[in-house]
């Protein structure tokens, strides 16, 4: 520390934050002309945005530093949220909007010669995430600082994110994203925290100096460097500033002399070069699981430097280590972290000398794991082989808490080898297989799904054995739920402030069952005016972004009908696509007078991003291509019917698409949706639903009431029963879609022997998903949402309706949860 007589000078001089348009024109300015070394005669909109971002950044790490001595010096319980994906999108207009301080920068970017919506648009995506899993942890962490909550996010720091998405000649093409090509003002490094973490090697036995026992020790082959970069997190209506911690791979400056001296100094520096390889991509691949050794390290890499870094926090404390669980919450967003269950143990014990029992108290009193689908092809394993190649001791430990664990099995249930099978870590299999999701469990105090429905499953289902061995009070659920600040005030200004107006300021937006208030306006012809003009505007703003992402230009005054999401068989983008080629199928053989009668003008949308390897969900969008380049040429169908493609979805263009939405498909196959967060995002800016009875969109229901939502299709008790038939050779595909089948094959929209497989999976191959038990009741649904969309005012009313009931899908409701069941904080407020 600084000598106390030196003191006044810092004092004097202590980073100060500017509060008024004048401190941020200075700020900016100093920026420009200093960090950025560019001058009045060469800033564009590039260098303002860099500028704008440094100048919040600088007030962010203000309140970052006050925030994090705060936690220190109350020693207060801290929650550590692990996931291999924050999915965050753009930084600077969500910092603006938390801090406060939005018209502020408006009116002193325009005195310094730009206008702020050009400068936010140059931000590039943070897209560190594939979906919804990597969604849900972005939105999280904004409510942990908003409530208060004492909390970082641990994660990797990827060069390159999820895969930007061409589509050439109507098929997906990937290319780099390179997100880090200019600087990256939202991020500190902290080149001066670099953890050395080990890979490979062996282990041997040693005699504990102190005790004179001997202990395990695991001797590393290689080692590689994580270095910290820190990403301050802003809450809103508050100056609790938190902190995700992103590592990146860098080599050691330990350097192979032995390679060296044999004069292999080119492939001694290869070697080198490697260890950046570690944090360079995102896997690109949602809800499924692939098992390349790549991604083990990836994970290992990650949860030692993040399991290092918060046990170092502790020994700070000085506290006993039997304290550990008192102070450090850690929390584990799906499997991937699940190695930090075993490294813990290994610190505990190899490193600490603790008894085994005494340090797996401490752990499992620690873990807390999220399940976030029940799909069998997403549930990690990794071969025993590989596992113990790279990680020898945790493979060891791994073995150890099998079986101690399967011991305690055995007691309670004697002779059950079927049970004791089926929930051991390890699938004795050819090869064999660690089960993570097992392990996951057995090193957790909660297990929880992400709504009420994939709670119920995950207990019937994968993980019912568990039920019969712990009882079933150890899984929970937190059904998930989104940011308000983000998904509705910064997607959606024009609502956000029409709400605020009516609510009395933007209060809701860190209180959201106060949308409740709407309800009293629903009657109000005026407001129902406003809000439906509001619409309006933000369906133009969508209609412009598909003008210039596909060159169709399509009418703001047709329905507009949005599926976009990853493209998945289960998530059935398929089902939408054959309903919207029985709808053009309907729309040529209805006489020309009677079309506008018949139908209501309509624009489907279609948006996501098909894993390079998902062949089956390239050719969806393939098909989707082809039907739109048919459909929006013909010169017969005009207005009433477009198809469009949005390339390359991602956060920045959710933010336009959902506020410009009237209906959005959330159509999963019952029971295969664990939650589902767009389906909220939707409703929330005013938008109805066509669902299935899945995931979230059971309780969104519950909550906006029947008739405000459109369900359709069967039910997930259902489900297994209709694949039996289809096993049995008893499938009925209605003519209807026998029709759009014909349409597919008679090549009317391109050659035919693209789709066949597509078309062969509902009728040959046991229609895994459903399409055909479902298609019928989706075209009635479908029809409903005809009928109802021409009563305009009904329309509005139910909008205002289910707004009025999201307060619920907070996010922030969900981090209370997670508080209080899981983790144990409390929140603690700076006072300014
Ligand atoms: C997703 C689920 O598919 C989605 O339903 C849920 O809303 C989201 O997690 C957040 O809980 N799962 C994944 C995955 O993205 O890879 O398992």
């Amino acid at each position: 520390a600084i000598p106390l007589k030196c003191r006044e000078i810092w004092k004097r001089y202590g980073a100060n934050e500017f509060s008024d348009v004048d401190g941020f024109e200075s700020q900016f300015v100093k920026h420009v002309e200093t960090t950025l070394a560019r001058s009045i005669y060469n800033c564009d909109n590039l260098a303002a945005y860099q500028a704008t971002s440094n100048s919040i950044r600088d007030k962010l790490i203000v309140h970052w530093n006050k925030t994090q001595h705060l936690h220190t010096a109350k020693d207060v319980k801290r929650i550590y949220y692990l996931s291999l994906e924050f999915l965050m999108g753009r930084a600077l207009d969500n910092a603006l909007i938390n801090l406060e301080i939005r018209d502020l920068a408006a009116t002193a970017v325009d005195e310094l010669g730009f206008r702020l919506e050009d400068i936010l648009e140059v931000e590039p995506d943070a897209a560190l995430g594939n979906g919804g899993l990597g969604r849900l942890a972005a939105c999280f962490i904004d409510s942990l600082s908003t409530g208060n909550y004492p909390g970082w996010g641990y994660g990797l720091r990827y060069q390159y994110g999820i895969f930007s998405q061409k589509i050439v000649d109507g098929y997906q093409a990937e290319a780099p994203d390179y997100w880090l090509r200019f600087s990256n003002p939202w991020e500190l490094p902290r080149l001066e925290i670099q953890i050395p973490v080990d890979f490979y090697g062996y282990t041997t036995t040693v005699k504990d100096p102190q005790t004179g026992k001997s202990k395990k020790q695991w001797n590393g082959g290689e080692q590689i460097l994580a270095v910290a970069y820190d990403f301050p997190i802003p809450g809103y209506g508050t100056s609790n500033v938190n902190n995700l911690r992103m590592w990146s791979s860098k080599p050691t400056t330990e350097f192979d002399f032995q390679k060296f001296n044999e004069g292999d100094y080119q492939d001694s520096l290869a070697q080198q070069q490697r260890a950046e390889s570690i944090t360079a991509v995102l896997y690109p691949n949602d809800n499924f699981y692939k098992g390349k050794e790549l991604r083990l390290k990836q994970q290992y890499f990650w949860v030692a430097a993040s399991l290092h870094d918060i046990v170092r926090r502790f020994i700070k404390t000085k506290r006993p280590w039997d304290q550990f669980p008192d102070q450090v919450a850690i929390q584990l967003n799906d499997t991937h972290p699940t190695l930090a269950v075993v490294e813990l143990q290994r610190i505990l014990t190899d490193l600490q000398g603790l008894e085994w029992d005494v340090a797996w108290s401490i752990v499992q009193r620690t873990f807390g794991y999220t399940n976030h689908t029940v799909m069998a092809e997403a549930l990690e394993k990794w071969p025993v082989d590989l596992f113990g190649t790279l990680l020898p001791r945790h493979l060891e430990i791994v073995y150890d808490i099998n079986l101690a664990f399967l011991q305690m099995v055995e007691k309670k249930f004697p002779n059950d080898r079927g049970l004791l099978s089926s929930v051991s870590v390890i699938e004795e299999s050819q090869p064999k297989n660690i089960r993570m999701a097992n392990l996951a469990i057995i090193g957790s105090h909660r297990v929880n799904g992400v709504a009420e429905l994939h709670s119920q499953l995950i207990k019937q289902t994968i993980f019912s054995d568990f039920v019969k061995v712990y009882g079933s009070d150890k899984f929970t659920n937190v059904t998930n739920g989104i940011t308000p600040r983000r998904w509705l005030r910064q997607a959606n200004p024009g609502l956000a402030a029409l709400i605020a107006s009516k609510l009395g300021g933007y209060g809701y937006l860190n209180d959201l069952n106060k949308l409740k208030g709407l309800e009293q306006f629903v009657e109000d012809p005026g407001f129902r005016a406003e809000w439906a003009a509001i619409k309006t505007a933000n369906k133009t703003k969508l209609a412009a972004l598909i003008a210039s992402t596909t060159g169709v230009t399509v009418n703001p005054n047709s329905l507009f009908d949005v599926q976009v999401k990853r493209i998945h068989e289960y998530k059935r983008q398929q089902l939408n696509i054959f309903g919207v080629i029985w709808r053009y199928l309907q729309l040529k053989a209805t006489p020309k007078a009677e079309r506008t009668t018949k139908f209501v003008p309509k624009v489907s949308i279609f948006g996501g991003k098909a894993a390079p390897g998902y062949y089956t969900a390239k050719t969806i969008i393939k098909l989707v291509n082809s039907v739109g380049s048919v459909v929006n040429s013909d010169p017969e169908i005009g207005d009433l019917l477009k198809v469009v493609f949005i390339p390359d979805y991602n956060v920045s263009k959710a933010e336009v698409i959902c506020p410009g939405s009237d209906l959005s498909e959330h159509i999963s196959t019952a029971g295969t949706e664990a939650s589902g967060t767009s389906n909220m995002k939707f409703v929330l800016n005013g938008g109805l639903i066509i669902g299935t009875v899945d995931g979230a969109n059971v309780e969104i229901t519950r909550e906006v009431g029947e008739d405000n939502i459109f369900l359709f299709g069967n039910l997930a008790e259902d489900v297994e029963d209709l694949r039996h038939e289809h096993h049995m050779g008893r499938s009925h595909i209605p003519d209807s879609l026998v029709q759009v089948f014909d349409a597919i094959s008679s090549g009317q929209f391109g050659t035919p022997d693209e789709f066949q497989s597509l078309l062969d999976g509902v009728r040959f191959h046991g229609d895994h998903y459903l399409v055909s038990d479902d298609f019928e009741s989706y075209l009635e649904a479908q029809k409903l949402v005809d009928e109802e969309f021409r009563k305009k005012e009904d329309w509005v009313r139910k909008s205002i309706i289910s707004v009025a009931n999201m307060g619920f899908f907070s996010s922030d409701r969900c981090i209370e949860e997670y508080a209080e069941n899981i983790w144990n904080i409390e929140p603690l407020e700076e006072k300014v």
